[in-house]
């Protein structure tokens, strides 16, 4: 085990117990931020892991300082990168979902105010079961201009 991972194991559990009181037992978010955004720019991104106890999709997400939250992947296709909007983020049980920067993201559009490092933003997620019952998560993710640990 390296110095990074182990730092990252010690970021994570933070997180668990800072952002992560307030989450549904079976679904589980940490590491939640939102990427700074420049003056005059209408979008960013916002990233998080997640962990569901029970098979859940991930079905819509909303923030409020943003208009609109789409889910994202980004994939390398000849050489470019290209960010597809995905209609749900499945969550297999026992799985971690890593949403990060290079990769699966939330974005964010129409934001209502620039994002600034230090502040917060609110997200609420929509998650739906197997079973077809529904769960909303409420989180609140640290505003930054990067990703404060490395993978
Ligand atoms: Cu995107």
């Amino acid at each position: 085990m390296n110095m990074s991972i182990i730092r990252s194991i010690g970021f994570a559990l933070l997180l668990l117990v800072t952002a992560c009181a307030r989450a549904d037992s079976d679904i589980v978010i940490s590491n939640a931020w939102a990427r700074a955004s420049a003056p005059g720019q209408q979008v960013a991104a916002a990233y998080m892991s997640l962990q569901s106890k029970r098979d859940a999709t991930l079905v819509k997400a909303e923030s409020n300082v943003a208009g609109t939250v789409e889910i994202h992947s980004m994939t390398m296709e000849n050489d470019v990168m290209k960010m597809r909007m995905m209609d749900e983020l499945p969550l297999p049980a026992g799985k971690a979902v890593h949403l990060e920067p290079g990769g699966l993201h939330l974005m964010l559009f129409d934001l209502k105010q620039s994002l600034q490092a230090g502040d917060k933003a609110e997200f609420t997620l929509h998650f739906k079961y197997a079973d077809g019952t529904s769960n909303q998560v409420r989180i609140v993710a640290p505003i930054r201009n990067r990703a404060d640990h490395a993978h």
